[in-house]
């Protein structure tokens, strides 16, 4: 494994050449969050994302303050396996205003800000072009919802740049190699859940360890990093790296990520993390089609044809 550094480096963009980066965080894989890329950027307050969105759709999640008192094993879904409504983004807002968002847990997860104003606003950054990241794997997507929101502990297959426009986020993150003693969900509750829960969360609270029932967490919290993202930061979340994600403050907290390819390849492919996100996603078809076609054949056909895409 490479090194692990027991913190997280911080880089002025002014002192990081694309080349620097790729050499020393993005081969080895390694986070690192970078200051100073957005100094030209807009704040992204509640006010101006209101006068930029309107009422443009997003699909908000409802995730319910309830789920953190459980113990995870008990959980049905996660991530967009819970229940969403697509709502107009003034809608979203006020449910900000008057906090029904907070008490609901209701975030703005991965939204893509394709067909956008933020989507040239984010794509001015030149974030890319500044890393040397050359293959952008998805849209730019908005994170946005109150502060105390919980992503919880999770890795995804593609690298990830999180770049913080309002507020501020606390992340507690493990590298790859901890991925046993983190007690992921195993592969088959994809045979059970389909998409609606998955094996790339864990069923561990890595701030409320419960040492009983997850012994080999001990070793895993040797390796734990934790850094605060402030605004106007971007943290470099390289694929496989576990991550929990808190929205820091009361008010709204904002964010835009990006995935970008792996690199270089030998990473992905001979990553242990990938391969059993992978077979869970194959796990997951019978359940998927199953459902599908029992979507087509009832009354609401589109709505829950609908539901399973969003799922995907
Ligand atoms: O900002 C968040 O709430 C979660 C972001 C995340 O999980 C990611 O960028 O991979």
């Amino acid at each position: 494994m490479n090194k692990v550094t027991n913190h997280i480096c911080r880089e002025e963009i002014s002192e990081l050449t694309p080349e620097r980066f790729v050499r020393e965080y993005q081969k080895p894989g390694m986070p690192v969050v970078i200051k100073g890329l957005m100094a030209d950027c807009e704040d992204w307050s509640l006010d101006y994302l209101c006068q930029e969105l309107s009422s443009q759709e997003f699909l908000s999640r409802w995730y319910g303050n309830p789920r953190y008192k459980l113990d995870k094993r008990q959980w049905q879904n996660i991530g967009s396996g819970v229940q969403t409504k697509s709502l107009p983004f003034t809608t979203y807002a006020e449910m900000l205003r008057n906090h029904t968002a907070h008490e609901q847990d209701i975030y703005l997860a991965k939204c893509s800000l394709k067909d956008t104003s933020l989507e040239e606003k984010a794509s001015r950054i030149k974030i890319g072009e500044k890393l040397g990241l050359e293959k952008p794997a998805s849209d730019f997507n908005m994170w946005a919802g109150p502060g105390g929101h919980v992503e919880a502990l999770h890795y995804d297959t593609l690298d990830g740049t999180l770049m913080q426009l309002h507020g501020a986020k606390k992340l507690v993150l493990f590298p790859s190699s901890q991925t046993a003693n983190l007690y992921p969900f195993p592969v088959s509750v994809h045979l059970r859940h389909g998409l609606k829960l998955r094996s790339w969360f864990s069923q561990v609270y890595p701030e409320k360890p419960d040492m009983q029932v997850f012994p080999k967490l001990r070793e895993a919290l040797q390796y734990k990093q934790e850094v605060i993202l402030h605004q106007g930061e971007t943290l470099f979340i390289p694929a496989g790296w576990w991550h929990e994600v808190t929205a820091l403050g009361n008010e709204m907290v904002c964010s835009v990520n990006r995935f970008w390819g792996v690199y270089p390849r030998s990473r992905a492919l001979f990553s242990y993390s990938a391969w059993r996100t992978y077979l869970g996603i194959l796990f997951a078809m019978p359940y998927m089609l199953t459902q599908g076609a029992i979507a087509l054949l009832s009354r609401d056909r589109k709505q829950r044809l609908a539901q399973l895409w969003r799922m995907l």
